[in-house]
């Protein structure tokens, strides 16, 4: 029957043929060439890239092994200064110096001592013998000079000696040898009247006094003397007597 149709008529009824099929068709024209309708078609090249998406979320670490450590970075600047920490514990005991020197000088002045102590025995010796008396550890000595009392102190203070104190009958004998006429005692009532105490300190624990002495004859007599015979007497103290000095034998 096609053979003896006109071909416009063929070609609509082929056109026809392939889209009676689908009710589509004519939407498809609207969207498609007319050639989509019916005809395969190949593939077109492919578009050009995307623009970039955002940036995405930080991923989790991965699983890998860790990198090298790196160098050290630069040093800081000081801290403030600490507060001082406790003392550390003490050390051991150093060893001993060299004292070889030390020693030597030592043993140099023990042998002055000794030497000293030898000329200054002889001394004593010569003025016990010359001018001096001894008695038990003590040496009384006198120039016989005769002096007020406060220079008589003075005197025996220079010789580092006191005035000659008798604290018994033997020292008093000893000093009444020395006594050329009347000397002084260091002995006084200064501090509290009728009361003699030593100058060195102390109440008398010894005394010889003369009869119906001490009696502060006018009421000015405070220091002592020891007289020829070996009594005292109490006298004016700005009166001039023998001076004798006690030491240490
Ligand atoms: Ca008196
Ligand atoms: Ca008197």
């Amino acid at each position: 029957m096609f053979l003896f149709l006109p071909l416009p008529v063929l070609l609509l009824s082929v056109v026809t043929a392939f889209c009676s099929e689908t009710i589509t068709c004519g939407d498809a024209q609207k969207t498609c060439s007319v050639v989509a309708c019916g005809i395969p078609v190949t593939n077109g090249t492919p578009g050009r890239d995307g623009r970039d998406g955002p940036k995405g979320e930080k991923g989790e670490p991965g699983q890998g092994f860790r990198g090298l450590q790196g160098p050290p970075g630069k040093a800081g600047p000081p801290g403030s200064t600490g507060r001082t920490g406790s003392s550390g514990p003490k050390g051991p005991k150093g060893d001993p110096g060299d004292c070889s020197d030390a020693e030597a000088k030592l043993a140099n002045l023990e042998r002055e001592i000794r030497s000293l102590k030898s000329q200054l025995d002889h001394t004593k010796k010569v003025l016990t013998f010359s001018l001096g008396k001894k008695s038990g550890k003590k040496l009384y000595v006198t120039n016989g000079e005769r002096l007020p009392f406060s220079r008589v102190k003075a005197l025996c203070a220079e010789l580092q000696a006191i005035v000659a104190t008798p604290r018994n009958a033997q020292e008093n004998t000893a000093i009444q040898s020395l006594a050329q006429d009347t000397a002084f005692l260091g002995i006084t009532d200064e501090v509290t009247e009728g009361q003699f105490m030593y100058v060195t300190g102390g109440r008398l624990t010894y005394n010889n006094w003369k009869k119906n002495e001490p009696n502060d004859h006018e009421s000015g007599e405070d220091c002592v003397t020891i007289q020829k015979e070996g009594f005292w007497n109490d006298v004016s103290c700005s009166s001039s007597y023998q001076a004798i000095c006690e030491l240490p034998a």
